[in-house]
């Protein structure tokens, strides 16, 4: 099984490189998150966003696995199947979802949104979707999973989890009067849930692995969003790396192959969170425009700043990434110079090139290696040979820095603009 990752703080373009890579697959598998990823494919002239639906969906031969380590909302997932009407798709051969996922409820969302008010400006910047309360009641024993839908106790389940939260929402203060339009939805969409294909995933994915079909785990968010190894608390709850793949679909590590690392050629972030590369001038805004850096779920403008190769190597070393796939490219082509950060100043004057426990919360400043940009358009470059010269230097001073191979860069977002080298 080879693992698909953000080395950043998500969106670094890992639904398009999904799309790219899917025809070498027989199967997709989604391992953790939800409805917060927003996973955007182009191709035949339409854009499509995917929440919770791996990226595989739109081709025939392929099934797409939702597997255990994943959050499920069922009313996103009625409206992402609704939307995606017009391309026939065969639901009940081309996906499958694990008994075991964990399911979003109404109130994850009022609680979500409770604890981000109660936070004041120390807010986490969550999507609101109710990521993190579903995740706390899966590690609190106490949550709901895809199999109870087809239980006969499944109300009676769902109601005391319903009073659990209610206590804690009232102790937030928290107004209820939408909840009863939530509800009715909700349980329309479970009854549609219900005629879904609800599997025991981890058989599928071993019986495939061991029958040599080739797998895919899809990575949602980034490694610097990672529950244990992020910028905590300004995470998400999931273990959003290769070893999160492992337990969100019941694969041995002794199964993973190859982990393609993917990167933007410059960083984003949205929500809060330290970001020591963010650009706070025209630069930055020039970034966001060029790139269209906008969240894909919730449509906030995403923090733009210049490549971090601390963070990077980091993110490299925490998962096994045997290959980088660089992204965007082309949104630097409008900068005569470009910066890349190779070590962080600390407030005494020390440099240094860790993420340690302690950088959270420290006002560091980036130390910057610049270097001449190519300065030009990339529209009609279809293989490494048509690269300017200064992207050539920029992609083999990266790989010289992070000592592992860049095996793709991206020139654009249509399927003919991805470079293989
Ligand atoms: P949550 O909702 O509890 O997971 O939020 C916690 C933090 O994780 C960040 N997060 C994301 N960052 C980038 N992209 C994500 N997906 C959407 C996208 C986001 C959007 O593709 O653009 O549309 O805003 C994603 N999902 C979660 C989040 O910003 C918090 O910092
Ligand atoms: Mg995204």
């Amino acid at each position: 099984m080879d693992v698909l990752l953000g080395l950043q703080w998500g969106d670094e373009g890992k639904g398009k490189i999904v799309d790219v890579l899917a025809p070498e697959y027989e199967i997709v598998a989604r391992f953790q998150g939800g409805p917060n990823a927003g996973h955007t494919l182009e191709f035949d002239g339409i854009k499509h966003v995917l929440h919770q639906i791996p990226s595989g969906i739109f081709r025939s031969q392929i099934l797409n696995i939702i597997g255990n380590g994943v959050v499920l909302d069922p009313v996103v997932l009625k409206k992402e199947i609704d939307g995606l009407g017009k391309f026939s798709i065969d639901y009940m051969k081309n996906l499958v979802i694990s008994k075991k996922a964990t399911i979003i409820v109404p109130t994850h969302k009022l609680l979500d949104a409770a604890y981000e008010q109660s936070k004041g400006d120390k807010k986490i910047g969550s999507t609101l979707k109710g990521i993190g309360p579903t995740y706390q009641d899966k590690i609190g024993r106490t949550a709901l999973r895809v199999g109870d839908i087809l239980s006969p106790e499944f109300k009676e389940k769902y109601n005391t989890l319903l009073e659990k939260h209610k206590t804690t929402l009232s102790f937030y203060d928290f107004p209820l009067d939408q909840l009863a339009e939530m509800e009715k939805q909700f349980f329309d969409a479970v009854e549609f849930f219900k005629t879904l294909n609800l599997i025991d995933s981890e058989y599928v994915v071993n019986e495939a692995l061991s029958a040599n079909k080739r797998i895919l785990a899809e990575g949602a968010q980034g490694s610097l969003l990672d529950v244990d190894f992020g910028s905590y608390p300004f995470v998400t709850s999931s273990s959003t790396m290769t070893a999160g793949a492992c337990t969100g679909l019941g694969v041995a590590p002794s199964k993973i192959g190859d982990v393609f690392g993917i990167f933007k050629a410059y960083c984003t972030r949205v929500g809060s969170g330290p970001f020591p590369t963010e650009l706070f001038d025209q630069t930055g805004e020039d970034m966001r425009k060029e790139g269209n850096e906008f969240g894909s779920t919730t449509g906030r403008p995403r923090r733009c700043g210049w490549l971090d190769l601390p963070a990077l190597r980091y993110s490299i070393m925490i998962n096994g990434v045997t290959q980088l796939f660089m992204m965007k490219a082309d949104v630097l082509n409008i900068f005569e110079e470009i910066k890349v950060c190779t070590q962080y100043e600390l407030p005494n004057g020390e440099k240094i090139d860790r993420l340690s426990f302690e950088i959270t919360d420290t006002e560091v400043k980036p130390v910057y290696k610049t270097m001449k940009g190519w300065n030009c358009s990339l529209e009609d470059v279809r293989s490494y040979e048509d690269f300017p010269q200064e992207l050539k230097d920029y992609v083999s001073y990266l790989e010289k820095e992070l000592h592992v191979p860049i095996k793709l860069v991206s020139v654009g977002p249509d399927r003919v603009q991805t470079i293989m080298r």
